[in-house]
């Protein structure tokens, strides 16, 4: 396994084992608003401040871009940390949250980890090697159409009010006779695309954060990953669309 995989991994188990703790005394958390339904928690920044350390233990001289914390450091590497994705689930004992962490070089995702404490569910990749469930190789689901498919998607609920483009691309896939889900983790479901459990995923107004891990995993799994115009700014553009191809270039149809 390549050293960098190695550390973003140790370092996703340790923050892991800290949310499993915090979780048995959510009554202790200590919750801080950053917006409407945008909450930050001690529990956010011990992990993510665990992650860090874990990392610039091993890397010193590698960048850092992280949820609550922002940007440390300068260097062609740099990390980027989600500490806990679906922090409202978390806050409200809804088990559906993830750890995520992404190293880019250049800008470019190289390796990937995403991790679900609770199900103890380890979603790994390097760029070129494919991309794993624990110990197990994954890949997209083979689904032509939307019809009978299943898709998750999210809403930017701190960003936006006028949420109409949003219903109608879910009334639309509704209409082609798609099941959707709506879990709060953008990071989950780009991970549940990746090992099939999903057929797509799109989401509007993202951060970097959200989608730089389970971006490449998907790549990695064999799937197709674009921003709402197609292109492959999905890191720095705020929205995002997954799945195999088919399912790429018909999800963007419908929200185009
Ligand atoms: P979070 O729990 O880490 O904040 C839910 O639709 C998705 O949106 C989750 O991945 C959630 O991540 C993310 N999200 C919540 N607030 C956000 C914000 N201010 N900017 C971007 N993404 C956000
Ligand atoms: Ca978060």
């Amino acid at each position: 396994m390549h050293p960098k995989l190695n550390i973003a991994i140790k370092a996703a188990l340790k923050a892991g084992e800290n949310i499993i703790r915090s979780s048995k005394r959510l009554d202790r958390t200590i919750i801080e608003k950053k917006g409407n339904l945008d909450f930050v928690s001690n529990v956010d920044k011990e992990c993510e401040e665990i992650i860090i350390e874990t990392i610039l233990s091993a890397y010193p001289d590698h960048a850092i871009l992280a949820e609550e914390s922002g940007k440390h450091g300068k260097s062609e590497y740099k990390w980027i940390i989600d500490p806990i994705d679906g922090t409202l689930n978390f806050l409200r004992g809804y088990p559906h949250f993830c750890v995520s962490i992404a190293l880019m070089r250049n800008d470019r995702a190289e390796e990937a980890v995403i991790y679900d404490p609770f199900k103890d569910e380890l979603f790994t990749c390097s760029r070129g090697n494919g991309a794993k469930l624990n110990d197990t190789k994954i890949r997209v689901k083979n689904q032509n159409s939307l019809t009978k498919g299943l898709l998750a998607t999210g809403f930017a609920v701190r960003s936006t009010t006028d949420f109409s483009p949003q219903l109608k691309a879910i009334n639309d896939c509704l209409n082609y006779g798609a099941d959707i889900r709506r879990s709060g983790s953008a990071a989950l479901d780009l991970a549940y695309t990746a090992c099939g459990r999903l057929d797509g995923f799109w989401e509007f107004g993202l951060s970097p954060w959200d989608v730089a891990a389970g971006s490449l995993i998907v790549i990695e799994s064999g799937g197709i990953v674009t921003d709402k115009d197609g292109t492959e700014n999905y890191n720095t553009s705020g929205s995002i669309v997954a799945g195999n191809p088919k399912i790429v270039k018909a999800l963007l149809k419908v929200i185009q």
